[in-house]
């Protein structure tokens, strides 16, 4: 029977919900865990059919990405955007397509919030600041000199962060004496590192925004005669599986946790906008921190 208005899809249709997904890239362990978990959700068993796009980190390929949803016609698109600003033209574009959009991981700054129906993820102040609370707590008083590996400029993970852990320092001896994007991969972590080590003598501590530059800079330090962990101490987020064994090792001190096990969350959001029902604006993802006890503890049962 064909659908009133010449439309070929829709959820409340034929019972199957297409969505579109633009992914920010593949640039960590923790961007791999969130795809599988969202692939691994949104299946045709589940009642799915996805469609998923790689952005490559680049925010033009992400609203190419959109724009073709929006021209086939998908019952939602879900994307998580790779830098806040620069939506709401491509996000105005679906509404007027009457296409519901969600929001994971990360968050769009729009001063128009009708532009989405929700964002589901953390939140990266808290993170932040719970990184930095425990570098006060363990450090202060000894005038620790820090160097911070920002992730992607621009993107909501890397401004939240950078805040948290530094209102988290204020009134404390920990300086941070040196900044820069590492992009949120290993091998711009290292090289980063490797910049910062030639630059100054004086690294008590790297705060990395994401584990994999945390173990890019393990690579720096190491490659620099000096042992990670122990003459620079090292505080990440993400809590992968990488990360955590780096924690059990010695090399990482302190992991707080960023959870992207989202697919669930999404699915469930999904279905309820299809079906037109009232969903949460927002849905924030719980984190826990691990120390080096809590992590051996907690690594062998680890999902992701
Ligand atoms: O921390 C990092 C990834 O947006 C929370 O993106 C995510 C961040 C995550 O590349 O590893």
């Amino acid at each position: 029977e064909p659908a009133a208005g010449g439309e070929t899809s829709g959820g409340a249709d034929d019972g199957v919900i297409t969505l579109g997904f633009s992914q920010v890239g593949a640039e960590s362990g923790w961007r791999a865990a969130n795809t599988k978990s969202i692939q691994d959700t949104l299946t045709v068993d589940n009642g799915f059919e996805l469609k998923f796009s790689d952005a490559q980190q680049k925010q033009e390929n992400q609203i190419q990405a959109i724009r073709s949803y929006i021209t086939q016609g998908v019952d939602v698109i879900a994307f998580s955007p790779v830098v806040e600003t620069g939506w709401d033209a491509v996000l105005q574009e679906a509404k007027s397509a009457g296409i519901p959009v969600i929001l994971t991981d990360r968050a769009v700054d729009s001063s128009d919030e009708t532009l989405y129906e929700s964002f589901i993820g953390s939140d990266f102040v808290k993170e932040g600041e719970m990184a930095g609370e425990w570098v006060v707590e363990q450090y202060d008083g000894e005038g620790y000199q820090a160097v911070e590996l920002q992730g992607t400029t621009g993107a909501a993970p890397a401004i939240d962060r950078k805040e948290g852990f530094e209102s988290a320092i204020e009134g404390s001896d920990v300086e941070i004496i040196d900044s820069q994007t590492g992009n949120f991969t290993r091998a711009e972590g290292k090289t980063v590192m490797e910049g910062f080590l030639n630059k100054h003598d004086d690294i008590d501590l790297v705060f990395a925004h994401n584990d994999d530059m945390g173990l890019g800079a393990i690579e720096a330090i190491e490659a620099a005669g000096m042992t990670p962990g122990e003459d620079i101490k090292i505080v990440t987020i993400d809590a992968v599986k990488d990360g955590m064994q780096a924690l059990v090792d010695g090399k990482i001190n302190y992991i707080v946790e960023c959870n992207p096990l989202l697919g669930p969350d999404l699915a469930e959001i999904a279905q309820k906008v299809v079906a037109g029902e009232e969903v949460e604006k927002r849905i924030v993802v719980k984190d826990e921190a691990f120390d080096q006890a809590a992590a051996e503890e907690a690594l062998p049962t680890r999902e992701y």
